[in-house]
Parts: C-alpha cells; sequence; structure tokens
C-alpha cells in the first residue's frame, strides 16, 4: 500500500517542516465548519424522524474530508459535489438557510423541490448540482477544467465522489480524459469503507484506489481524511499542481462513514459494532480538537460556545425555512421549455 498523508500526531503535535501556512483564525474556522456540518445532519436526521423531511443523507465521520479540502480551492474555482459534500458547501458560504430549504423543497429553493434531497448546488458558489447517478458529476468537472484550460482561466475543479463510483464507467471516463488532456482536476474519493452495503474490498481487485491513477497517466495520492490538516495539505499540494500545468491529481481519502448510507439504511444489518468503536476513536473533529487544544486555541468553554451558535443557527435556518411558502404548481411546466407546450398545458389544466 502507498504512504499515507498524515499530519497530527498521536498527541495533537504537527511537524512544523510540512509548512502548512495555516493561521489560527483558519485553524478555527476549519473546527467551526465541521462542527456546524454535524450539528446539520444531526438535526436533519431527527427532522426526518419526525416526518418533516423526507430523505437525508449525513455525513457523520467525513467532515474532515470535504472542509479541508474546501479550504485549500480558490473563490474561481469550481466544486463538484456528490451527496454527502455538505461540509464543503458551508465552508464555500453556501447558505444553511438555501441547504435547508432544498431539503424542504421550498419556495426559496434554487431548485423549486424537484431535486433529490442532498443532491443539491449553488450557483454562485460555482457548486455544480449533480445528478443522481453515481459517478456521473466526474466527467462534468474533467469536462469544465478542460474547458478553463483552453480559455486561459485561471480555474480549476474539484471534484467528490465515494468508492463505490470507482467502479462505475464515468469514473474511468473521466480519468481517461483528464490524463489524456492533462485537465487541471482534482478527484477527490471518499473512501468511507462502503458503498451502501458493499465493502470497499468487493468494490476493487485493486490496493486502493489510488493507485488506478497510475494506469491513467497521473498521480494518485492517500490521505488521512479523519486528519482535516492532511487533507488540507493533500489538497492544496494537487491544487498548486494543477494551477501550475502539472494536470490532475486523484485522492483517495480514507475515512468511515459513522452514519447510515440514508435514512432509509440501517448499517447494523452489514456491519459490525466492533469496527465501529474502532473508527470513531478516530472522530476527525476530536482529533482536531486535540490538535487546537496542543497549540492553546481549545478550551470547554470555546467547545461548547461553538456547539451552541451551531445548534442557534440550524434552528434558525430551520424555522426561517419552515415558514416559506411552497413552491407554486405552475413552475412544474414553465421551467421545461421556454414556451410550456400544449401536452404540458393540458397536464398542468388537469392537475
Ligand atoms: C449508477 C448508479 N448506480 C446505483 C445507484 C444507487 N446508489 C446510490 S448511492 C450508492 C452507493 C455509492 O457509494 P459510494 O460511491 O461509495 O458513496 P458513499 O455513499 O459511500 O458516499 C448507490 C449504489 C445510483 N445512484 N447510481
Amino acid at each position: 500500500m502507498q504512504r499515507v498523508v498524515q499530519v497530527i500526531k498521536a498527541d495533537g503535535a504537527t511537524d512544523e517542516r510540512l509548512n502548512l501556512g495555516l493561521s489560527a483564525a483558519d485553524i478555527l474556522r476549519l473546527y467551526r465548519t465541521m462542527v456546524l456540518t454535524r450539528t446539520l445532519d444531526t438535526k436533519m436526521t431527527s427532522l426526518q424522524r419526525q416526518g418533516r423531511i423526507g430523505f437525508y443523507l449525513s455525513s457523520f465521520g467525513e467532515e474532515a474530508c470535504s472542509v479541508g479540502s474546501a479550504l485549500a480551492m480558490s473563490e474561481q474555482d469550481w466544486f463538484f459535489p456528490a451527496y454527502r459534500e455538505q461540509g464543503a458547501a458551508l465552508l464555500r458560504g453556501v447558505p444553511l438557510r438555501s441547504i435547508i430549504a432544498h431539503l424542504l423543497g421550498s419556495a426559496e429553493d434554487e431548485f423549486k423541490g424537484r431535486s433529490l434531497p442532498g443532491i443539491f448546488g449553488n450557483k454562485s458558489a460555482r457548486f455544480v448540482i449533480p445528478s443522481a447517478p453515481v459517478a456521473s458529476q466526474i466527467p462534468h468537472a474533467v469536462g469544465v477544467s478542460l474547458a478553463a484550460q483552453i480559455l486561459g482561466h485561471e480555474s480549476i475543479a474539484i471534484v467528490y465522489f465515494g468508492d463505490g463510483a470507482t467502479s462505475a464507467n464515468d469514473f474511468h471516463c473521466g480519468m481517461n480524459f483528464a490524463g489524456v488532456y492533462h485537465t487541471p482536476t482534482i478527484l477527490f474519493c471518499k473512501n468511507n469503507q462502503y458503498a451502501i452495503s458493499t465493502p470497499t474490498k468487493r468494490q476493487t481487485a485493486s490496493d486502493g484506489i489510488a493507485v488506478k491513477a497510475r494506469a491513467y497517466g497521473f498521480d494518485g495520492v492517500m490521505v488521512d481524511g479523519n486528519d482535516v490538516l492532511a487533507v488540507y495539505l493533500a489538497t492544496r499540494r494537487a491544487v498548486e499542481k494543477a494551477r501550475s500545468g502539472g494536470g490532475p491529481t486523484l485522492i483517495e481519502s480514507l475515512t468511515y462513514r459513522l452514519s447510515a448510507h440514508s435514512t432509509s439504511d440501517d448499517p447494523r444489518r452489514y456491519r459490525s459494532d466492533s469496527e465501529y468503536r474502532e473508527w470513531i476513536k478516530r472522530d476527525p473533529i476530536a482529533i482536531l480538537k486535540l490538535h487546537m487544544d496542543r497549540i492553546g486555541i481549545w478550551n470547554k468553554e470555546y467547545e461548547e460556545e461553538t456547539q451552541a451558535d451551531a445548534e442557534r443557527q440550524v434552528t434558525k435556518a430551520i424555522r426561517l425555512a419552515e415558514s416559506a411558502p411552497r413552491p407554486d404548481p405552475i413552475t412544474l411546466i414553465t421551467d421545461v421549455y421556454s414556451e410550456p407546450t400544449l401536452a404540458l398545458r393540458e397536464q398542468y389544466e388537469s392537475l
């Protein structure tokens, strides 16, 4: 197996020579965003159980992957998420209110309630809405970064996907185009050990995912996906390479989905408690806290304030989103063609 990039040691210290270039304010931002992401996941899962939203996909245990990688990207860059990138969305400045409006399908939702909950984007943040077929966002990201390269734009793209996505044709198609055209793309695989009930060892016969990049003519790196500073460092290196004409990088971020696949799943049917207990020892928020404590920017009071603030933000956003009206049913037909066709008008009349 390849070397795994790690930054935070068991005692919370980091190697000075790594030259992370992060200020205390940056580290606090990572921490606050990870706590906000987990709070959003907790509240939304409970809203689904109460019947107030239909479905939810959480990112428990994977917060460091999306938050750490998003910090390495610049404003002009493009994000191609899958459906567990709420952390990257929040770090990118996508408002909580618009995420929750999407989950509720209210009139404030950019997609007017038509998209599967969790499959969302945000136009102004260049956070591109995916499609539900797993891996379909990968060729989109490679295409957009190729376009940016042809147009001479500074922007690059990052695309997120799971280990399960690497068995889909779109992964191989995207990887091949990225390699051949040397596109400025970061292919970020969150290897959370499962694709619903299929474990990674049944997903591929190769020694991990990162090694697959070699066959497409570019680098694949492995990173500890529960160490947010390692994720940041690996992504920043890939960003610097892409921006200076060095082409794509595949990042395999090793992590674990601490929650169910979605609110429709029960992981106790396919994985053991002991496995879960091993991984929860490496909770990404706890690992970052250890580092913050080590450098003197954490205490119990700050932790409680951060948690209370996250809960206030999420509760307020839920209240506002729930008081918004539902989308007007006419929007079912008005956004399909520039002029609704006769068949659509007839369907609307019968509705
Ligand atoms: C092409 C396709 N096949 C199957 C599905 C059903 N499906 C939805 S999510 C999922 C698992 C994907 O696993 P992975 O890519 O590892 O991501 P994770 O859910 O673990 O984050 C599957 C099989 C789908 N949406 N699209």
